[in-house]
C-alpha cells in the first residue's frame, strides 16, 4: 500500500509575519499587556517546547504518553476503525502509539493532522510515513477552526486534542472552541482530550520552572522572535520568566518580567511600546482541571463521556467523549 500525503492550505494568502505584528500590537496595547501564546511556537519555540517535555519536572507529556500506551487498545475497541484526526500535528510518539493500535486491528488507517505550522506538519508527515507503510495521511495546514467543516466528510472519526492544550484557551474561548467542535462532529464521532489535573501546587509550579531553565528560554523566545521578525531590537537577556500557579483559579500564569526599561518596536506597523523596568507581559495561561467539574462541563456540549483514564497519582487524565 502506498502513502498519499496531500497538504491542503486552509488559510493560504495570510501573511504570518503581519499576523504576528498585528497580534503583538493588539496585545501590547491591552492592559494588562499580553501576547497570544500561539506565537510562542515558531521553529525555535517548537524545538524548545520539545526540550521542555524531556525535563524531569515537566510530567505532563510522559504521563499522557504512558496513558495512551496503556489504553490505546481500549480506546480503539470503543471507537471502532474510525479515521483519526489530530488538532496539532502530532509529530510525537503519542500519535504513533494510537496509529499502531489502529493498525494492529485493521490493515489501513486514515490520519488527518491539522496544524497552523506548515513546518511542524510536514515534519510529522515525514515521520509517520517513515514509521508506517499503510497510513493514509491528509495534512491540513490551517487554524483548527478552518478544518472543522472537514469533519463531516471524515466521519466516522476520532478527533485527538492532547497535551492539555485546551488549558491554553481562556474559559470563554474554550467554550466557543468546544461548541464549534461538537457542532462539527456527527453522531457517534469521538473526541479524545488530554487534560492536566489540579494537584499539589508545588508539583505544578515546578513543571513550569524547570531547573535547566528551558521554560525560561521558551518564554524569552517570543521576544527573540520579535527581534527576528518585527525589528524590535530587544535585549532578551534582561527579560525574566515568571511562572506562578494560582490554586484558586487552578491555572498557571506565565509572564515575562522586564528587569530594565526598554522599547518594543513593531516596525511593520510603525508602533513603539515603552516598557518600564519591573513591568510584566503575560505570555501564557495554563489551566488545570478537576474531573468532577470538567465532565459535566463537557457533557453540556452534547459530548457524552465514554471513558476516563488516569494515572495512579491522578496527575493527568485522558477523557474519551462520544458525540
Ligand atoms: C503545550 C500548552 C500544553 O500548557 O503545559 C509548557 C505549554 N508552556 N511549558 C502547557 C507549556 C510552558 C504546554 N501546552
Amino acid at each position: 500500500a502506498s502513502n498519499t500525503t496531500a497538504i491542503l492550505d486552509g488559510d493560504a494568502g495570510q501573511d504570518p509575519v503581519f499576523d504576528f505584528a498585528y497580534s503583538t500590537v493588539e496585545g501590547l496595547a491591552a492592559r494588562p499587556r499580553r501576547l497570544e501564546c500561539r506565537f510562542l511556537y515558531d521553529r525555535a519555540g517548537s524545538e524548545l517546547f520539545e526540550r521542555i517535555t524531556e525535563q524531569p519536572e515537566y510530567y505532563l507529556t510522559r504521563t499522557e504518553t504512558a496513558l495512551l500506551a496503556a489504553h490505546a487498545e481500549a480506546i480503539r475497541a470503543i471507537t471502532g476503525a474510525v479515521t483519526l484526526s489530530e488538532l496539532g500535528s502530532g509529530s510525537s510518539l503519542k500519535t504513533r502509539i494510537l496509529l499502531q493500535a489502529w493498525l494492529e486491528r485493521g490493515d489501513r488507517v486514515r490520519y488527518v493532522p491539522i496544524d497552523v505550522s506548515r513546518s511542524a506538519l510536514s515534519g510529522a508527515c515525514r515521520l509517520i510515513e517513515s514509521t508506517f507503510s499503510s497510513v493514509l495521511v491528509i495534512a491540513v495546514n490551517s487554524e483548527y477552526r478552518c478544518a472543522f467543516p472537514l469533519f463531516r466528510e471524515l466521519s466516522p472519526l476520532l478527533v485527538l486534542f492532547l497535551g492539555s492544550s485546551l488549558g491554553n484557551f481562556s474559559p470563554g474561548h474554550a467554550s466557543v472552541f468546544l461548541g464549534a467542535l461538537a457542532a462539527s462532529l456527527s453522531a457517534d464521532d469521538f473526541l479524545l482530550l488530554g487534560l492536566d489535573l489540579a494537584k499539589d501546587p508545588e508539583v505544578i509550579e515546578r513543571a513550569y520552572n524547570d531547573a535547566a531553565g528551558i521554560t525560561a528560554d521558551f518564554t524569552r523566545n517570543i521576544f527573540a522572535r520579535m527581534n527576528r521578525e518585527l525589528g524590535s531590537r530587544l535585549n532578551v537577556d534582561s527579560i525574566q520568566h515568571v511562572a506562578r500557579y494560582l490554586p484558586d483559579q487552578q491555572e498557571v500564569e506565565i509572564k515575562a518580567q522586564f528587569t530594565a526599561s526598554q522599547v518594543i518596536t513593531v516596525s511593520q506597523l510603525g508602533q513603539r511600546f515603552p516598557i518600564r523596568a519591573g513591568e510584566a507581559i503575560e505570555v501564557e495561561r495554563c489551566r488545570k482541571y478537576s474531573l468532577e467539574a470538567v465532565l459535566p462541563y463537557l457533557e453540556s456540549f452534547g459530548l457524552h463521556c465514554e471513558a476516563t483514564f488516569t494515572d495512579d497519582r491522578k496527575w493527568y487524565a485522558l477523557v474519551l467523549l462520544r458525540r
